[in-house]
């Protein structure tokens, strides 16, 4: 499954210059990561690219994770000195403390401007869009939920406290199949370029692994000494998504199970923790 990913190489290079070149006009990055998983969705190259620039590291998504690995998280970053702000760009829960998180950034950089240049980064569709709109208060940003939405660079007013430059997202190749199936359960990775049908079976698989009754409850369904193959099966009976001859719609069940746990329908699900 993960062998088939197109990892855009001429899109990575032009977003990458685009970052660089646009850094000396901002005083500071947020760095947006799907608080899902922060790992899998953090761009290894950012802070190389970044250098010495302050930035914030801004867990978006908080309304999907869990609260456990939200805490876990955010004391992960802590720990490593990282100013760490747990937001949702949907509900606009933790928005205030991003501007004091990025005004006690600024100031610790001996930067005394009244309004803020901040440059939105991260890997495509973690919210960065969202989360400006949500910032302005307005919708000035495209955002949608498919990767790739934001093409160009986009500089945004909010509220006369911070000026945004949204940026379109980086996804450079990951080796670590543990990782690209992260990203593709979250919705990083095109769906259209991907067998759903194996994609759906990982995730159940995954879901049996930390979230078993929330899976049963959700579909009504035993999953004791099944297959991921068979529960996928067995939802499917459930779902109605059966054809002439009661064949399997592998891809309509498939599409059921991504975009219920794609939209929190079986509860709020972090996918991976900090190693102790
Ligand atoms: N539940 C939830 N959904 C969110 C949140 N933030 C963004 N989304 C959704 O995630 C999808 C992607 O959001 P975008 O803002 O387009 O993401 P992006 O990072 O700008 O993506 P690219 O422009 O492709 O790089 C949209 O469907 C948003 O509604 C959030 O905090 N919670
Ligand atoms: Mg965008």
């Amino acid at each position: 499954m993960t062998e088939n990913v197109n990892w855009f190489p001429k899109h990575m290079k032009d977003s990458e210059d685009l970052l660089k070149k646009n850094l000396k006009a901002v005083n500071i990055v947020f760095e947006v990561l799907d608080a899902r998983a922060p790992l899998s969705s953090k761009d290894m190259n950012i802070d190389r690219i970044i250098g010495q620039k302050a930035k914030i590291v801004i867990l978006n998504k908080c309304d999907l994770s869990s609260d456990d690995g939200n805490k876990q998280w955010v004391s992960f970053f802590n720990k490593g000195d990282t100013e760490t702000a747990l937001v949702s760009a949907v509900t606009g829960d933790g928005l205030k403390n991003i501007t004091n998180l990025a005004r006690k950034v600024i100031t610790k950089a001996g930067i005394k401007s009244k309004s803020i240049r901040v440059m939105v980064a991260g890997i495509p569709n973690v919210g960065k869009s969202t989360l400006i709109n949500c910032m302005a208060g307005k919708k000035k940003a495209r955002a949608a939920n498919k990767p790739g939405v934001t093409r160009a660079k986009q500089w945004i007013d909010a509220k006369s406290q911070f000026e945004l430059l949204d940026t379109p997202g980086i996804l450079r190749p990951r080796e670590d199949k543990e990782t690209v199936l992260n990203l593709a359960f979250i919705g990083t990775i095109n769906d259209d370029v991907l067998d759903v049908g194996t994609l759906a079976s990982d995730l159940i698989e995954k879901l049996v692994g930390i979230v078993p009754e929330e899976l049963c409850a959700r579909f009504k369904i035993d999953i004791n000494d099944k297959t991921p193959l068979e529960i996928l099966e067995t939802i499917a009976a459930k779902r109605g998504c059966l054809m002439k001859g009661g064949m399997v719609d592998y891809i309509r069940v498939s599409g059921i199970v991504l975009s219920e746990f794609r939209k929190g329908r079986l509860g709020k699900i972090t996918l991976e923790y900090p190693a102790c």
